[in-house]
C-alpha cells in the first residue's frame, strides 16, 4: 500500500479531509479504473477534478498532495492513498461488501494488477500517438519545470525515483514524439498480454472465473482506450472484444468511460494525423 507520510505532503488542507475524496480527472484510464471500482461497490465518494489536460497536476497545489503528480489520488479521512491499485485494494479492504477481489486469492490479484500498472507507460504511448495525438510536445516545458521543482519529491519519506521516470517520460516525448517504433513495441506487449487474457476468456466469462473481479475492470479500461486508438480486437481477441462489449454495456462501467475528452475538431485532427499510419499499420497488425 501507498500510503504517504507526512514529510511527503506540503498541501496541509487535505490532512483535515473527512470521509472518501478522489482527485481525479476524467479522461485519465488509472481515474476511470477506480471510478468503475467505486461505483460496483456503492462507495460515497467526493470528486476533486485535476485538469490533466491544463497540467494543473504539475503545479505546487497539486504535487503538494501527491509527490508523483499522477492522478488519481485518494484521500481518505485525512489519509493520502496513492497508486491506484493500492488504492482498490485498500479500499477492498475498509469496505469488503460486494467483493471485487476473491477472498483467499488477495496475493494473486496483487501480483497481477502489479503486472497491469507495469504496461501504464505503453498504453500512455499508444494514447499520446493514437488517441490523443496532441499537434505539439505533450507537456510545454513550463509545465515540466513547474513539475521538477515542486513538491516534496519523497514518497513514504525516501526520495522517489517513479518521479524521475515520468520525467524522463515527457523529457523523451518532448524530444522525438511517439514514434513508430516505439508505438510498435508497446502495441505488441499488448498483443502478448491480450492473447494470454484470450485463452481465459475462451473457457470463462470473466477474468478470474465466473465472478467479475478488479482484473475484469481493470484490463477492460486498457482495452477501451486501446480500441479508441484502433487496436483490432475484434479481429484478433474475439472473445476479448465479446467479454469488453458486455462489460462496456453496464451501467458502472459506460458512466466512465463514454465520456471522451475530444472536441469534434481534436477528433477531426486526430484522424488526420493517422492517415496511413494507424496503429494497426504501424504495428504491423
Ligand atoms: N501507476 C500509477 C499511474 C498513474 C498515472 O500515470 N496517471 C496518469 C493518468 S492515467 C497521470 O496522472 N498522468 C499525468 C499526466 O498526464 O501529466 C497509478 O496506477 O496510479
Amino acid at each position: 500500500m501507498v500510503q504517504l507520510v507526512d514529510s511527503d505532503i506540503k498541501t496541509r488542507e487535505v490532512l483535515g479531509w473527512k470521509g472518501v475524496h478522489v482527485l481525479h480527472f476524467m479522461g485519465s484510464s488509472c481515474s476511470q479504473k477506480l471510478r468503475v471500482f467505486l461505483n460496483l461497490k456503492g462507495i460515497e465518494w467526493q470528486s476533486h477534478p485535476v485538469d490533466l489536460p491544463h497540467y494543473e497536476n504539475m503545479q505546487p497545489w497539486f504535487l503538494g498532495i501527491n509527490p508523483r503528480g499522477l492522478v488519481p489520488v485518494l484521500v481518505h479521512d485525512g489519509a493520502v492513498h496513492i497508486e491506484s491499485n493500492d488504492i482498490i485494494q485498500y479500499l477492498e479492504q475498509k469496505f469488503p461488501t460486494q467483493r471485487l477481489i476473491p477472498a483467499g486469492h488477495e496475493n494473486e490479484v496483487a501480483s497481477l494488477l502489479h503486472h497491469e500498472d507495469d504496461l501504464h507507460l505503453d498504453l500512455r504511448t499508444l494514447s499520446f500517438r493514437f488517441v490523443f495525438a496532441p499537434p505539439g510536445p505533450p507537456k510545454p516545458a513550463a509545465a515540466l519545470e513547474s513539475y521538477i521543482a515542486n513538491g516534496a519529491g519523497t514518497v513514504q519519506g525516501a526520495v522517489d525515483r517513479e518521479k524521475q521516470v515520468q520525467i524522463e517520460f515527457w523529457q523523451r516525448a518532448a524530444k522525438e514524439g511517439f514514434t513508430d517504433e516505439r508505438a510498435r513495441t508497446s502495441a505488441l506487449r499488448f498483443r502478448a498480454e491480450f492473447d494470454a487474457l484470450e485463452k481465459r476468456l475462451a473457457k470463462q466469462p470473466y477474468l478470474m472465473g465466473d465472478e467479475l473481479s478488479v482484473l475484469d475492470i481493470a484490463w477492460l479500461i486498457y482495452a477501451h482506450r486501446l480500441s479508441l486508438g484502433g487496436y483490432p480486437f475484434a479481429r484478433l481477441h474475439p472473445h476479448v472484444h465479446t467479454w469488453a462489449e458486455r462489460l462496456r454495456a453496464m451501467p458502472e462501467f459506460a458512466k466512465e468511460i463514454g465520456q471522451l475528452r475530444h472536441s469534434p475538431q481534436q477528433l477531426e485532427a486526430v484522424q488526420r494525423a493517422q492517415v496511413g499510419k494507424t496503429l494497426e499499420a504501424v504495428a504491423g497488425f
